[in-house]
């Protein structure tokens, strides 16, 4: 403080004094780097967003390697050319300037409007225009053009301000609509949903939960549907979580009531309808009410609310009772999407810590040249490989059946694959970018980098679309409704993934671990199907996990034995395959999933402090 005054000293002099003694205070001001309103000269870089198809070695190897289009690189390379140059920008504003409910006009007239920013907006125009849904319904690639639509979603991801989240629901409801069939009343719905023009694209919602859950929609369902006299229904339920609420339509659940105004209780009473949002000639929302906007951990950039449905005009689109097998279709594109957003987010924490790695200087070198630091990037690096991989994987076999290449086989594994997928995706991608975070030490906390928010959005990717353990029984489910046949088709393409490899003499290692790990696991599956429903319950998530840790090895090591495959392919493999891959043995042989240990648990997390010191008043 006294080098501050003796500066405001020479400055009052100054003001009264000559020329000569101005030049005296700023050269004295120069010799001070700590004073008046300068804080120094040092300024950390911050990591610059380059082009991410450009930067990204795995993905343009992929699509070297299964789709080697000109047009497809050329496409993807302009686009990531404007996400950086634009659209990101567009994507924090969207996080900066979040959305607002109006409820009501300034006359006291109730209106309920969300009012989203003007990038919002453009995400909009921009999603058409770049044709992010409709790629996957043009098939100009044949089997490909999923994962073509994919690819380019992964780019946007990151850089979309969430708006992923009603291309999800978009694409999964036109996915609905197509397999049920694109007639009247939907045929117009079809068309927007798919549509390249901005001014004809709509987006639509997904109307699932209810105050009751989101996870047993069959039991948590109330919403009832009342039967019209002209065939369509009317809604009056309360949904409440209702994502991207701005959408021009919406699917969703609820019970037919009949004659004498009964429902039927579970999932055998749920039907799927269909509703368009629009507004009536008071301005105010037809049949509907937006009660409140939810305040959320993340995705804060996109209006999630909560809806009451009170007499909302729509049309039943699935037999009656057959609501949930019906928009199980839209569940499947939504956890691919979601798994799509995870393994971005993973890949773009990942490319800011790179470039970061190479501008920051501590400890008189710069990160890049701390093996400890680039040892931390290379293990996130294997992550998010093997991650890309596997939801490519999963595209590559959804193309298949919309395209009618899939076998059987291929069936089989997409209906196994995208819970697995889903779920391992959701709990990596937290735990990737969460050491990302970490990666620019103290100023990955800092909201304003924009780089907490990452970690707030990777959040919800495990809980939302199903949880961890509810798609965990997913697993279980489709294995038991398709009587194993899931699981035989699992193996053997995995098996048939590790044949090719057997020639690679670098990648030995590698396959032998998985292919260990396939025996423990069909020996697994032998033993606990004689074992019981609870046995396989208890197993269901360690499951999960060595399912997907298995495939991802014998795709890593697929890719890499790829005939333009670099050594970092090899290294990739070898690395992921160190891992346990299948954990649910491991877990087996320690005894975890046998009749003990549910009390076990149960005594570890709910024990009680014992008697002796507790107060008079507890
Ligand atoms: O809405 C939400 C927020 C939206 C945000 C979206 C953003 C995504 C964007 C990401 C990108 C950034 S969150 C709420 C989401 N809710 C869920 O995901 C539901 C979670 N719960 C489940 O998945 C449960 O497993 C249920 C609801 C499906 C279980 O219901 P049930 O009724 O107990 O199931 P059942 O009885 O086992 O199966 C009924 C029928 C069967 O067909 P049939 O009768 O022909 O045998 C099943 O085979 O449905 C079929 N089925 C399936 N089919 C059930 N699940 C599936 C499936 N996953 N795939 C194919």
């Amino acid at each position: 403080s006294s080098a501050v005054n003796f500066v405001s000293e020479l400055y009052l002099s100054s003001e009264a004094g000559s020329r000569s003694d101005e030049d005296h205070v700023w050269e004295a001001t120069d010799s001070l780097t700590f004073s008046g309103a300068r804080i120094g000269s040092f300024f950390q870089e911050r990591p610059v967003l380059k082009n991410p198809f450009v930067e990204d070695a795995l993905l343009r190897g992929y699509l070297r390697r299964h789709l080697p289009n000109q047009e497809i690189f050329s496409d993807l390379a302009a686009f990531g050319e404007r996400l950086v140059s634009e659209v990101d920008e567009w994507g924090r504003e969207c996080e900066l300037n979040p959305p607002r409910l109006v409820h009501f006009d300034p006359w006291g007239r109730r209106v309920d409007h969300i009012v989203t920013s003007s990038s919002w907006k453009r995400m909009k125009d921009l999603s058409a225009r770049e044709g992010l849904v409709a790629i996957g319904y043009e098939r100009a690639f044949g089997e490909w053009s999923r994962v073509y639509q994919m690819c380019k979603l992964y780019l946007f991801s990151p850089s979309s301000g969430l708006y992923t989240c009603p291309l999800a629901m978009t694409d999964g409801a036109a996915k609905v609509i197509q397999s049920i069939g694109v007639s009247s009343p939907v045929e117009e719905a079809y068309r927007r949903l798919t549509s390249r023009q901005p001014d004809v694209f709509w987006t639509s919602g997904q109307w699932m939960t209810e105050r009751r859950g989101g996870s047993d929609v069959g039991h948590g369902t109330e919403t009832v549907a009342v039967p019209q006299r002209d065939g369509s229904y009317k809604l009056h339920g309360f949904k409440w979580f209702t994502s991207a609420t701005d959408a021009d339509m919406t699917l969703t659940l609820a019970r037919v009531q009949d004659g004498s105004g009964e429902t039927t209780p579970g999932s055998k009473g749920l039907s799927l309808f269909y509703a368009e949002v629009s507004r009536g000639q008071d301005g105010r929302l037809r049949g509907l009410e937006v009660q409140r906007l939810k305040d959320k951990l993340g995705t804060r950039q996109m209006p999630t609310a909560e809806l009451l449905l009170d007499g909302l005009p729509a049309f039943r689109l699935s037999e009656e009772g057959r609501g949930v097998a019906s928009i199980a279709n839209m569940l499947t594109i939504t956890r691919i999407h979601n798994s799509i957003s995870a393994a971005a987010a993973m890949r773009r924490v990942l490319q800011l810590a790179r470039d970061y790695a190479a501008r920051r200087t501590v400890f008189g070198k710069h990160l890049k040249d701390h093996p400890l630091h680039v040892q931390t990037l290379a293990r996130m690096e294997v992550e998010t490989r093997g991650a890309f991989l596997l939801v490519m994987d999963v595209c590559r076999l959804l193309g298949c059946e919309e395209n009618g290449s899939a076998s059987r086989q291929d069936s089989h594994l997409l209906r196994l694959l995208t819970p697995v997928v889903k779920l391992y995706t959701g709990k990596q991608a937290v735990a990737v970018v969460s050491e990302g975070l970490e990666s620019f030490g103290g100023q990955g906390y800092m909201e304003d980098t924009g780089l907490p928010g990452i970690l707030r959005d990777a959040q919800v990717l495990s809980i939302w679309e199903g949880t961890t353990n509810v798609l965990s029984l997913d697993v279980l489910r489709c294995v038991a409704r398709s009587s194993g046949m899931v699981l035989q088709a699992y193996f053997s393409h995995t098996k048939s993934l590790l044949a090719g490899a057997s020639s690679f003499s670098s990648l030995s290692p590698a396959v032998k671990a998985v292919d260990g790990a396939v025996s423990d696991l069909e020996e697994f599956i032998k033993v606990a199907s004689s074992r019981g429903a609870d046995y396989m319950e208890a197993a269901a998530r360690d499951l999960a996990y060595s399912l997907a840790r298995i495939y991802t090895g014998a795709l890593l090591i697929d890719q890499a034995c790829w005939k333009e495959a670099s050594s970092v392919d090899v290294y990739a493999a070898l690395r992921w395959c160190e891992q346990d891959l299948c954990l649910v043995t491991t877990k087996q042989r320690r005894g975890h999933y046998d009749a003990g240990f549910p009390t076990l648990d149960a005594a570890l997390v709910f024990e009680r402090p014992t008697q002796g010191w507790r107060t008079a008043k507890e």
